[in-house]
């Protein structure tokens, strides 16, 4: 899996701010009512081409496993339902922050099937250390019969 862009949208921390005009935020605390992120998934967007949304909040990431086709591209939405987090996907160079209000996109290549781990590189409480994840990377074939395209 390799990295092809990341974007975080918003303001980051104090003196950082990356603005878009377009891409809309998201209420932290109603994330149940947001069509993006009440239901968070993998939906194929496109020939060979996947959206993932993902919440990350204490102390975990939703969905988990986040499963995922092989030698496709797959763009990651990512927002937080609390604090600040990190999204890693360990052993790769995918890496982003995920501020509560804000999306983090990111867009990687999967090439081969292989289990990778999902990281929280931010502090972000007493339950920090143990806040992980998955991302699994299946054949096209499994992915498919796993209806992993939420359908
Ligand atoms: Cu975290």
């Amino acid at each position: 899996m390799f990295l092809l862009g990341s974007v975080t949208y918003g303001a980051v921390g104090p003196g950082v701010a990356m603005v878009s005009d377009t891409e809309p935020t998201v209420d932290a605390g109603a994330l149940d009512e947001d069509e993006r992120f009440s239901e968070p998934r993998v939906e194929q967007v496109g020939e060979d081409e996947y959206a993932a949304y993902v919440v990350a909040r204490q102390f975990g990431f939703q969905p988990d496993p986040i499963v995922v086709p092989a030698n496709s591209t797959v763009t990651f939405y990512v927002t937080s339902a609390d604090v600040i987090h990190g999204f890693e996907v360990a052993g790769t160079n995918a890496n982003t922050m995920v501020v509560p209000g804000e999306v983090s996109e990111i867009t990687v290549e999967t090439d081969e099937p292989a289990e990778y781990g999902l990281i929280c590189n931010e502090y972000c409480g007493a339950g920090h250390h143990v806040m992980e994840g998955k991302v699994n990377v299946v054949s096209q074939a499994e992915f498919e019969s796993s209806g992993g395209d939420g359908e």
